[in-house]
Formats: C-alpha cells, structure tokens, sequence
C-alpha cells in the first residue's frame, strides 16, 4: 500500500473560487512551502458542476448541496497536491475547522474567512478521501515525484 513511507503521504488542496479572487493562493501555498511539506502537482481550473458534484458526492443529500457545487463553480479554482508526514491531518489544522467560529486565528479560515460557504480553501478530511480525490482532478503524468533538496532539514 501506499502508507509503506509516511513522509510520502499525500492530500489535495485547492484553492477555492473565493480565495482565487481574494489573491490568496499565494498565501496558502506559502504557509505549505514554509511548513516543509513539498508541492507534488498545482494547477487553475475552472471545474465543471458535473466534476463537483462527484468530488462532493458524500455531501449529495446535505441541503447546501446546490449552493456548494455553484459557488465551487463560479470561477476558477487552484487545485493543488501536498506531500509529506501526516500531511492529511496537517493540512486540515492549517485549514481550520468548518464552522467559521470554530476555525481558530493562525489557521488559513481563522485568518482569512467568515462565512462556512465562502471558506477559501478544501482539503482532504482522511488519507482514503484524498487518495479519490488526488486521482479525480489529477492525472497521474501529473504528478511529480522529485527529491525535495531540504529533506533532511525538515525530518530528523
Ligand atoms: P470541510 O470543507 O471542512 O471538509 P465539509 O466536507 O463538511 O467541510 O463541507 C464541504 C464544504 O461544504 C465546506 N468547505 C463548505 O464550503 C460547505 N459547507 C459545509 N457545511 C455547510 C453549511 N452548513 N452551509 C453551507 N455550506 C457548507
């Protein structure tokens, strides 16, 4: 399986509309890069409903469904891959909680949001969710797989 080296654990990361438009994605890949988690596969698209809808099929039947897959699709969005140790749970502290009030200052939502449907940035909530999701918006030649030079500065 995939989990033989933690470091090379990965989670997707995008960029949402609204954090695209508030020039944020500079910020979010800065706060990765300078954690020492390295950047496997970036990229701006602008998603079609259909795709959304599949990337956020567990939440089909939640009654903010329809306004979710709108706002996700009402610009473009930049779609990221991040690796490193437990770059899943990682990421998700770096987020922020969903619930505005509960992201907390330091966090990408804490700092930069305020409203749960305009929460700036996805990512990945368990290893297995991103795994789907990594394989969903990007292609496998997509992927980079390079030595990242400050390794052994970053894991002892
Ligand atoms: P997270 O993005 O923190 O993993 P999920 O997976 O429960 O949270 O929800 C996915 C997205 O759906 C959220 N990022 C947010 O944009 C939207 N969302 C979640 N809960 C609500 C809600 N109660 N009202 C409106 N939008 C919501």
């Amino acid at each position: 399986k995939t989990m033989a080296d933690p470091r090379k654990e990965r989670t997707f990361i995008a960029v949402k509309p609204d954090g695209v438009q508030r020039g944020l994605i500079g910020e979010i890949i800065k706060r990765f890069e300078a954690r020492g988690y390295k950047l496997v596969a970036g990229k701006l698209l602008w998603a079609s409903k259909d795709h959304l809808r599949n990337h956020y099929k567990d939440l089909a039947d939640k009654p903010f469904f329809n306004g979710l897959v709108d706002y996700m699709s009402s610009g473009p969005l930049f779609a990221m891959v991040w690796e490193g140790k437990e770059v899943v749970k990682m990421g998700r502290q770096m987020l922020g909680a969903t619930n505005p009030l509960a992201s907390m200052p330091g966090t990408i939502r804490g700092d930069y949001g305020i409203d749960v449907g305009r929460n700036i940035c996805h990512g990945s909530d368990a290893v297995e969710t991103a795994n789907r999701e990594i394989a969903l918006w990007f292609k496998p030649e997509e992927l980079s797989d390079y030595e990242y030079a400050n390794k052994p500065w970053i894991y002892e």
